[in-house]
């Protein structure tokens, strides 16, 4: 019958050394949290408060905590003591809370490291040691690291979410049709030609196979919105020369973070800012303004380096000077506005990058005519196709281009929900690509199921074996160094 030895689960593990470390932030602080696990952690409380008894479970009580040797009271602090299994790495841990200066916190750890078999914690390790006690798999190890590292609203909440195991069900879910198509086929193989087997098993089977590879390719294809949150939007200012690009910049970044001069060609490199935008994270880049004649080498290269960025750039905002749109407006004889956009942007060398040929954009785009204080009352009129007219110098429309970012925002990086989590790393991409190539190379072998069942049971359990390695049910001690090492240590 079916085999599922090939699912390699971690049973729990036990290790020989106990370890420690600062678990709260670096620096001067009101309250620090140092913590122990392993098996000598109840010692450490023994050694650290010189009682022959441990506290009561997950009960705090307040000690004095005296060196080990020679007995000096070093500090009085919260003493709690978590026996295993019910402590976050599922090992014997013990936590002190004591005062947060430098040299309280210094005193407590080398007091710890002069007790038998402790010795500090490397990044991530106590991370590590929930992971392989079951605790948590691989998509929660990663989710509590990017909860650590999440800098604005949404990104907390997409972390926060892979902590509490949503893409760890999904992935799961997945393998049990996975493992239920695989003994379906065992089935088949076994018994096809000696009993009479459900008729539908066969269809029943390619049909789950079929919705699951369905879902992965959607889970993959949202996927990249989960990427965007949790890397960022890179966003890039564009535009001709003196246009104000660096004014709007320093408006969205609330801070000069470029120089502005009436002087064309200021800006020569890209520059780049972090921004939490409504609770999504943005990168900006300012950038040097386009100009197709240039001698100035200098500028050239700015000018190279903006076409990159902009190459790279997942949103778009295209910077126009009013004045110099009302130029063209008068003089065109369409006064269309896609034929503007063609001109502006093949004058600055960058259409092929934003447009398809059949002139819809292939990235994400807004469109702001800014100096519009420059702009007589009627002619105003005239800027209707622009979805953002605004003055960096009067804040005129600033608001109303807000709401417009914000807008693209979401629709570029989604919001994070229970329900619909998105993958996003590298890390799940590969696995995920991997493992629905597997399937799909199962669903085209339909015809000859029969001479071909055992060969296409292969590729399910393949396809398995890629979710194994996503959730960490089967893995490597190499992956594993890979993720940990991004923790701080301490947690
Ligand atoms: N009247 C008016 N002047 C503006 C406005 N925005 C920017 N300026 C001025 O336009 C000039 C150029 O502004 P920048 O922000 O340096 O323009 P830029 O597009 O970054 O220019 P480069 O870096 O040279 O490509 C400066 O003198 C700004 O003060 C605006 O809304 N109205
Ligand atoms: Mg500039």
């Amino acid at each position: 019958m079916f085999c599922y030895s090939f699912l390699r689960h971690y049973s729990r593990q036990v290790f020989q050394s106990t370890i420690f470390a600062l678990s709260s932030g670096q620096g001067k602080c009101g309250v620090a949290v140092i913590r122990v696990s392993g098996p000598c952690a109840g010692n450490a409380i023994k050694h650290l408060t010189a009682a022959q008894e441990l506290p009561q479970p997950r009960r705090a009580t307040l000690q004095k905590l005296k060196h080990p040797h020679s007995g000096e009271v070093l500090d009085k602090g919260l003493v709690l003591w978590f026996p295993a299994p019910h402590s976050f790495t599922g090992e014997d841990s013990s936590e002190f809370q004591i005062h947060g200066g430098v040299a309280v916190i210094n005193a407590l750890l080398n007091a710890l490291g002069l007790i038998p078999n402790l010795r500090l914690a490397s990044p991530g390790e106590f991370t590590k040691r929930a992971f392989y006690n079951g605790k948590l798999d691989l998509t929660q190890a990663e989710g509590l690291s990017d909860l650590l590292s999440a800098e604005t609203e949404l990104q907390r909440k997409q972390a926060f979410l892979q902590t509490e195991g949503c893409l760890k069900n999904i992935y799961n879910d997945w393998k049990k049709v996975l493992v239920s198509a695989l003994a379906n086929l065992e089935a088949y193989i076994d018994f096809h030609e000696t009993e009479v087997l459900d008729a539908d098993l066969v269809t029943n089977t390619m049909t789950s196979v079929r919705q699951l590879s369905g879902d992965i390719s959607k889970h993959l294809s949202n996927g990249i919105r989960g990427e965007r949150l949790r890397n960022g939007v890179k966003t890039v200012l564009i535009g001709e020369t003196n246009v104000g690009k660096s004014s709007l910049a320093n408006i969205l970044c609330n801070r000069p973070l470029s120089i502005v001069t009436p002087l064309h060609g200021t800006t020569r490199d890209v520059l780049e800012a972090t921004l939490d935008v409504a609770g999504y994270p943005m990168i900006l880049n300012d950038t040097a303004g386009l100009r197709s004649q240039t001698s100035d080498i200098i500028e050239q290269e700015g000018i190279n380096r903006t076409i990159k960025a902009c190459e790279e750039a997942n949103l778009i905002l295209l910077v126009v000077d009013c004045e110099n749109y009302l130029l063209w407006y008068k003089e065109s004889k369409t006064k269309n506005f896609l034929n503007f956009l063609t001109f502006y942007t093949q004058n600055l060398n960058i259409f092929h990058i934003l447009f398809d040929k059949d002139l819809t954009f292939k990235k994400e785009c807004i469109i702001i005519a800014n100096k519009v204080d420059l702009v007589k009352e009627n002619d105003l009129i005239h800027f209707q196709a622009f979805k953002s007219v605004i003055s960096c110098t009067s804040m005129k429309g600033v608001d109303t281009l807000t709401g417009i970012i914000i807008d693209k925002l979401k629709l570029l990086c989604g919001e994070p929900t229970k329900e619909h989590p998105s993958m996003n790393q590298i890390r799940h991409r590969e696995y995920l690509t991997l493992c629905l190539k597997h399937l799909e190379s199962f669903l085209n072998d339909r015809q000859s199921f029969d001479n071909n069942v055992v060969f296409m049971a292969e590729k399910l359990r393949k396809a398995l074996r890629q979710l194994d390695k996503l959730t960490g049910t089967f893995t490597t001690e190499q992956l594993l160094s890979v993720i940990f090492k991004e923790f701080c240590i301490g947690k």
